[in-house]
């Protein structure tokens, strides 16, 4: 039996305590009827405590944005992997574009930050994704291909076994610009294959979201391809209505 689409929540850095309060009260009124979506929340870290206050015993899952790749240690503003823990987050997003470019993040800390969050039992949202310019160049396969063969190269395939990752073209990130259902699976098919090739039963517990501009009207046609299972959400997270109706695309 294939298991429910996900849908995740990434507040980025907008909310504060009562915004939050109202967006996860929202989230729990629209989701009493929709029992065929899983839904995960990602907030900033100061916000960990309130989600586990206002989600334990929920159906809606949290975690966090990013983490260290260090265990613990003399690492100024940073946040590990067992200090997310404590707060009871179950997923944490890795190498979202945000901030991979604006804090040059590598692709060998990316791969890192993969395998503490699995060892403290944190499911990884691997983001993945190519500029316009590569699109234009024609080699975003090469491009997400490397990504994926860098934590292929350091841990194995088998480090991809039971985790999600996004694809999340950086053109298509909070432009109004998302990849036609077309250019999606494409790359979800590339991105499973390139995990088969590595390790095949880590690719069939691998979930693969869309992330990127998903709104309530072209979420219906990215949430009902077989290849999609699921999307991480920015814009449309921090209002109730638009992300209840992108939940409720989910077929
Ligand atoms: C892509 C997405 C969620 P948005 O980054 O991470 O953001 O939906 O605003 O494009």
């Amino acid at each position: 039996i294939p298991s429910n689409k996900l849908v995740v929540a990434n507040w980025k850095m907008h909310g504060n305590l009562a915004l939050n309060q109202v967006l996860i009260d929202g989230y729990l009124q629209g989701l009493q009827f929709l029992p065929q979506a899983d839904v995960v929340v990602c907030v900033p870290y100061p916000y960990l405590a309130q989600a586990q206050s206002l989600l334990a015993s929920t159906r809606l899952g949290w975690g966090a944005q990013n983490l260290a790749k260090f265990e613990q240690g003399a690492y100024t503003g940073e946040v590990g992997a067992s200090m997310l823990r404590d707060f009871g987050a179950q997923y944490v997003i890795i190498g979202h574009s945000e901030r991979s470019t604006a804090y040059c993040e590598s692709d060998e800390n990316i791969a890192e930050k993969m395998m503490v969050a699995k060892r403290h039992g944190l499911k990884p949202i691997l983001c993945v994704g190519e500029t316009l310019l590569e699109r234009e160049a024609g080699v975003m396969e090469r491009v997400v291909g490397k990504q994926l063969e860098t934590i292929i190269r350091l841990f194995g395939g088998e480090a991809f076994a039971d985790t999600i990752v996004s694809y999340e073209p950086i053109w298509a990130i909070g432009t109004g610009l998302a990849a036609t259902a077309e250019q999606a699976v494409a790359m979800h098919q590339f991105i499973r294959d390139t995990v088969a090739s590595a390790d095949k039963s880590a690719s069939t517990s691998l979930k693969i979201l869309y992330g990127g501009s998903v709104n309530p009207q072209n979420a219906v046609q990215l949430l009902n391809q077989k290849e999609i299972d699921g999307a991480l959400i920015g814009r449309c997270s921090l209002d109730v209505e638009q992300f209840i109706k992108i939940c409720q695309a989910v077929p």
